[in-house]
């Protein structure tokens, strides 16, 4: 079994409730892939893709109703609902336990539990943190060993350290929505999620860990666990900046890290180096600045939309070894998506399993994807041609800038920036987006989602605030924090600005922010680029349309205004005062304004 004393017991107590056949330790292996990877090709879990035009690459369908994270069914489960805050649904551990242990109880039966050690981060690094999940699914086994470091030397390390870890129990059960259930224990650094098959309800290094158990870690011993990309952008001298940035669940995270510089500014010479895009883990380092590491070992990114030219880097990781799920299966083995390169597939098989042809219509008159819209893509990050060199370094990147952005179509200029930290904490909490199909619910509804973090806090929103407004205290001197928006829309509903490569123009002024190289109008809202000031080289743009992007509008802000005020209102006494103050101070701004 383990030397490793805690983690034997635990195994043992979770094998006696589940009942296993087998019990399988993995150990990331080639021919421990070769093996699972046959396994699942033969009860059909899996299915393999054509092997010369994608080799190592694999299919998965989840059930029909299992495709995107359930918010409604996700649960903190803290001794005292008053440590869940308002945002987050709460179960005392006590039911949360007996419900879930009810629901597991002897579900692996003729089934096959394997033990998944993994760290986030580096091993070794003082940032990462070491779980081990067990799961009855071969496709949760093969996705941790992309997205985490699943290797020997986990096991290896946890059992010399005798150290602590992250339970994390998972159990497929009947997929039953009504029975799904995904819990952390954040006082027992445990989460159990059973009745799931999907990506971030069953990753469970992912979201789980790395984000609501670990912001409660964060919060107890000085760091933060963020929502967040990270990415360099190297400057003709060779200097690189690195910002870190944090937008709701497909609001363009992954496009961003990796984004390709625009015709018009390429003679520029920038290159743009991907960290991470989706999860930031920062520290503050002995010279008083913030450095971030990303936890994961590779991407979980939305495949509809991505083509060779909204995202070349990202098709270009998507040729070996990579498992596509709840795509479009075409004849010839291979896959696609909505949105995705040409020519659209005459015929398929779409994520439901059902034949596909282009242009048909479902009962209620609607169009019937091949790709469901959170389909998703898991890729090694080494796939990445930009792939950052300091991936493995225990101390991560420094930080520059933070920046801050959602789906508005209107209210939020294409970009601004706080007047300080505060004022920025102030920012991304009052951060407002669409809601998107990474999330069940109504779609394009506005929700606010303060930091992106409203489904991934692991605790109370309101200590979560006030855990920001410390540590920036602490930082000498801490990043700017800027606001973007590449989703405002014109009065025919289209987007205004380009957006992707071209976002690279707006990185130009924050990084130019950063070293104090550009003015900036100050309005009620924040410092806003003079028009001039964004380069618009090479960009087909009529110049009115800057004029509208960076509009604003003194009656939508006062409408926004009401918006934060209820929002606010959920924290009641909580509300940390510089965000009651700084709410203050922007009326009078606008009120003056
Ligand atoms: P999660 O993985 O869910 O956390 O999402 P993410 O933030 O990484 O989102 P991602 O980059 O995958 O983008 C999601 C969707 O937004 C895709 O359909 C993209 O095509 C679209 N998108 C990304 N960047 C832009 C942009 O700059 N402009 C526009 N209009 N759409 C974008
Ligand atoms: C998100 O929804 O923010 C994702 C996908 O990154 S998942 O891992 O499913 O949470
Ligand atoms: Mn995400």
């Amino acid at each position: 079994m383990t030397k490793h004393k805690k983690l034997a017991k635990w195994i043992k107590e979770c094998v006696t409730l589940c009942q296993p056949d087998k019990v399988v330790w993995c150990d990331s292996s080639e021919a421990e892939r070769k093996r699972l990877g046959k396994e699942a090709y033969h009860t059909g879990e899996m299915l393999k893709l054509d092997q010369k035009k994608l080799p190592g690459c694999s299919y998965h369908r989840t059930a029909i109703n299992d495709v995107a994270r359930t918010e409604k069914l996700t649960f903190i489960c803290s001794q005292n609902k008053k440590d869940a805050g308002p945002t987050n649904n709460w179960m005392d551990p006590k039911t949360a336990y007996k419900k879930a242990y009810d629901i597991i109880r002897g579900s692996m039966k003729g089934r096959t539990m394997y033990v998944v050690p993994f760290s986030m981060g580096p091993v070794g690094s003082p940032f990462s943190k070491i779980g081990v999940e067990l799961t009855d699914s071969i496709y949760v086994v093969l996705n941790m060993r992309i997205m985490t470091r699943m290797e020997k030397a986990v096991l290896d390390h946890l059992e010399k350290t005798q150290g602590e870890f992250t339970k994390c129990l998972h159990g497929k059960v009947d997929i039953d929505i009504n029975n799904r259930l995904i819990l952390h224990f954040p006082e027992d650094n445990t989460i159990i999620s059973v009745n799931s098959g999907y990506g971030g309800n069953v990753l469970l290094g992912k979201k789980c860990l790395a984000l609501r158990i670990a912001s409660v870690l964060g919060r107890d011993e000085g760091w933060m666990a963020e929502h967040m990309l990270i990415m360099g952008i190297e400057d003709p001298s060779g200097y690189i900046a690195y910002v870190a940035a944090a937008f709701p669940s497909a609001c363009g995270k992954t496009n961003l890290a990796m984004l390709v510089p625009p015709q018009g500014l390429k003679k520029k010479g920038y290159r743009i180096w991907t960290v991470g895009d989706d999860i930031a883990w920062m520290k503050i380092d002995s010279d008083g600045k913030l450095w971030a590491i990303n936890p994961e070992n590779g991407l979980f990114g939305v495949a509809p939309g991505t083509n060779s030219k909204t995202n070349p880097n990202m098709m270009a990781s998507l040729n070996k070894d990579v498992i596509f799920t709840n795509v479009l299966l075409k004849q010839d083995k291979t896959v696609w998506w909505e949105e995705g390169d040409p020519p659209i597939p005459q015929k398929g098989t779409d994520w439901k399993g059902n034949p596909w042809k282009p242009g048909q219509h479902d009962e209620n008159g609607k169009i019937i994807n091949g790709a469901h819209p959170n389909a998703r893509v898991t890729v090694p990050i080494q796939n990445v041609p930009t792939i950052t060199n300091r991936l493995e370094h225990h101390h991560g990147v420094p930080i520059s800038a933070i920046i801050f952005g959602g789906r508005r179509a209107s209210v939020a200029p294409l970009v601004y920036e706080s007047l300080t930290w505060e004022h920025g904490v102030f920012v991304g909490s009052t951060m407002a987006s669409e809601r998107t199909a990474a999330q069940f619910g109504k779609q394009g509804e506005v929700r606010r989602d303060p930091m992106a973090m409203l489904p991934f806090c692991g605790y109370n929103m309101s200590d979560y605030f006030k855990h920001w407004i410390k540590l920036g205290k602490k930082m000498t001197p801490p990043p700017r924090i800027f606001n973007v928006n590449w989703f405002r829309k014109d009065e025919d509903g289209n987007f205004l600005w380009p957006g992707f490569g071209e976002n690279l123009r707006v990185l130009e002024w924050i990084m130019r922010r950063c070293r104090g190289q550009v003015d900036a109008r100050k309005t009620t809202i924040g410092y806003v680029p003079h028009d001039y000031d964004i380069d618009l080289t090479g960009l087909k743009f009529q110049p009115d349309k800057l004029k509208q992007l960076f509009s604003i509008s003194k009656k939508d802000w006062e409408v926004e205004i009401e918006g934060i005020k209820n929002f606010y209102a959920k924290f009641g006494k909580e509300l940390p005062k510089e965000l009651g103050h700084e709410l203050k101070e922007l009326e009078k701004r606008l009120g003056k304004g």
